[in-house]
């Protein structure tokens, strides 16, 4: 059995259930003993991150390094392209999530509470994210992955543009999205798989978003 430390809002855990969705692998959610970060978690999985994964006894963190070894474990449904320089482009891609759209996004959450919000850095949070969306935009005009099927590094940006999104509907977040990551967010809605990950994840990112109200709403 496959086992998921994972809490409801944790955006890698989302981003880990539409791979898991799309290869149709069967899972069990726990949540991590003590909270992430409590030295009764880090027992397990040092890091205390999540997510992390037991698969018949072997630990594994980080949600790229699950990917990855669950896509060589259960091979049926691949993820990765069938040549080396394809599947070194889909690295590439996917680590720009990993390590720069989504890190510009969550530098956003300290400013979702309205008592103490700081439009000066949503400001400059929506220029940093805007510069990695025209960092995505040249990276997807110059890529030749088939655009029929879902691959591993399609997972994290799609579960992010829903951050970018939620913040813009309720911080006033100002974003610029090229066109053609415009088109690829539409797309990657357009997978089931994708679809029904984000309808299930959408109550904890509303949960999460409570604080940003204010009073008088
Ligand atoms: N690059 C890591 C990022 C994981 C990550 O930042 N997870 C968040 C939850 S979405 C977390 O564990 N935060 C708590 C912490 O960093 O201590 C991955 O892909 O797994």
């Amino acid at each position: 059995m496959l086992r998921i430390y994972s809490v409801p809002v944790a955006v890698y855990c989302a981003k880990l259930r539409i791979l898991l969705r799309y290869k149709s692998i069967a899972f069990e959610q726990l949540q991590p003993p003590g909270g992430y970060g409590s030295n009764e978690y880090r027992a397990i999985v040092p890091s205390g991150n999540l997510p992390a994964m037991i698969h018949d006894g072997f630990m594994l963190s980080d949600s790229e390094a699950i990917a990855e070894y669950l896509d060589e474990a259960f091979p049926d449904v691949p993820m990765l392209p069938d040549t080396i320089k394809l599947r070194a482009k889909a690295r590439e891609f996917s680590r720009s999530h990993d390590t720069r759209l989504e890190p510009a996004v969550r530098a956003i959450y300290p400013q979702v509470a309205f008592a103490t919000r700081d439009a000066n850095a949503v400001k400059a949070g929506g220029a940093l994210i805007t510069k990695h969306l025209n960092s995505l935009g040249l990276l997807l005009s110059m890529n030749s992955f088939d655009t029929d099927r879902l691959w591993l590094c399609d997972c994290g940006f799609a579960v992010t543009f829903a951050w970018i999104t939620a913040f813009e509907d309720t911080l006033g977040l100002s974003v610029e999205w090229p066109q053609n990551v415009r088109d690829y967010a539409t797309r990657l809605q357009r997978f089931q798989v994708v679809a029904d990950e984000l309808a299930d994840y959408k109550p904890a990112m509303d949960a999460y978003l409570e604080k940003a109200k204010s009073p008088q709403a």
